[in-house]
């Protein structure tokens, strides 16, 4: 096995200002996809803000072949980065990476995790996906941590991880479309007393995520950088830091999804509404796809749309938007009945409240008289 070791003796063990940028699960699908203009970014971001390694913790694609497919290319792209940049296989593309395979002059794949890659005297250690149980990884991070105190008991040390972090936050499709399984699951306490100072992640899909599981030791998890599934909302984020410091989400100007609720209501015309959908449509960023809940309840004949009309005249006025729930109900019924239209007046004539408490009010009346009827 050729020498993975870059350190001059001089600066081993020192490593203070290694800057790192730490990403993962970018899933990238084909050459030029959207995911492989993420990458794009993210690398961007890394020369600008003069980071000296990269990590990529796993799922840098979708699948193996599509890493086979695009290996000539994507080494280009890695040499355009001035720095390093380390990567681990994960639980979607595992098999894309074989032994003698190049991605890149400053691209390091670390396929065996008794062997470290180390610049400037920092040790980057890294567990390459493989079906383990919990079990079979608290054994793994023991034998690891001997080896690296055995060493450089001194040295600042980085471990590579991807997987399910058991105590983490986030319900079902916070890891993508998995949902049925759990890939190398570990709990935090597995960290605790080892040499670690961090453990950079991936596998979570949904958000940036920073446990400091000991005083100034940190799991995380950076969250993908484009949206993979609807699940992954809101700006991306990566994780930035110099090595001392605690990792640091960074923004990046990368696609992704952004729930929006739209409320329908009686009076509406369907101009009105288109109005109203617009106005908070424009209030988001151009990266970010829309996902569309429209609520309250609407007159089909003052609104001109039927419940079942709703939904395709919605994506024709705005076909970048990807409607995620009609929950509106139409109670065009409801406004030809005559006790209820008494009541609505009497709300109306409520001085009394405000417009938000008299809209209120009659969305109470609503629910209850719609309910009456069923
Ligand atoms: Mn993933």
């Amino acid at each position: 096995m050729p020498q993975r070791r870059s350190e001059t003796p001089s600066d081993a063990a020192s490593g203070s200002g290694l800057k790192i940028l730490h990403t993962a699960d970018v899933h990238i699908r084909a050459f030029q996809d959207d995911r492989w203009q993420a990458l794009q970014v993210v690398l961007t971001v890394a020369t600008q803000q003069n980071v000296d390694v990269v990590v990529i913790s796993g799922d840098l694609f979708d699948a193996a072949y599509q890493g086979e497919q695009v290996r000539d290319r994507i080494r280009e792209l890695f040499q355009t980065f001035p720095g390093h940049i380390v990567l681990i296989p994960g639980n979607h593309d595992y098999q894309a990476f074989l032994d003698g395979y190049l991605w890149g002059n400053n691209v390091q794949v670390i396929l065996d995790a008794r062997e470290p890659v180390v610049f400037e005297g920092v040790y980057f250690w890294g567990i390459p996906y493989e079906t383990l149980s919990e079990e079979q990884i608290t054994c793994r991070l023991m034998e690891l941590d001997a080896m690296a105190r055995r060493q450089a008991p001194d040295a600042v040390h980085v471990l590579l991880y991807h997987g399910e972090l058991l105590n983490a936050r986030g319900g079902p499709g916070a890891y993508g479309e998995e949902t049925e399984r759990s890939y190398m699951p570990v709990q935090i306490e597995a960290f605790k007393g080892k040499i670690w100072h961090y453990v950079l992640s991936g596998h979570f899909h949904q958000s940036f995520q920073c446990h400091e599981f000991e005083s100034r030791k940190y799991f995380v998890y950076p969250g993908s950088p484009i949206s993979i599934t609807r699940k992954e909302t809101e700006a991306r984020k990566v994780n930035i830091f110099s090595l001392g410091e605690p990792p640091g989400p960074v923004v990046l100007e990368t696609p992704h999804y952004q729930p929006v609720e739209v409320t329908l209501s009686p009076e509406d015309t369907w101009s009105v509404f288109l109005k109203r959908c617009e106005d908070q449509l424009k209030a988001l960023s151009n990266l970010a796809i829309p996902l569309l809940t429209v609520g309250g309840s609407f007159d089909s004949h003052q609104l001109g749309k039927t419940e079942r009309e709703l939904q395709d005249a919605l994506q024709e006025a705005f076909p970048r938007v990807q409607i995620e729930r009609i929950q509106a109900v139409d109670v065009h019924r409801l406004y030809a009945d005559d006790l209820f239209q008494t009541l609505r007046e009497k709300i109306a004539q409520r001085t009394d409240l405000n417009p938000d408490q008299r809209e209120e009010l009659l969305a109470l009346l609503i629910k209850v008289m719609t309910q009456e009827r069923v």
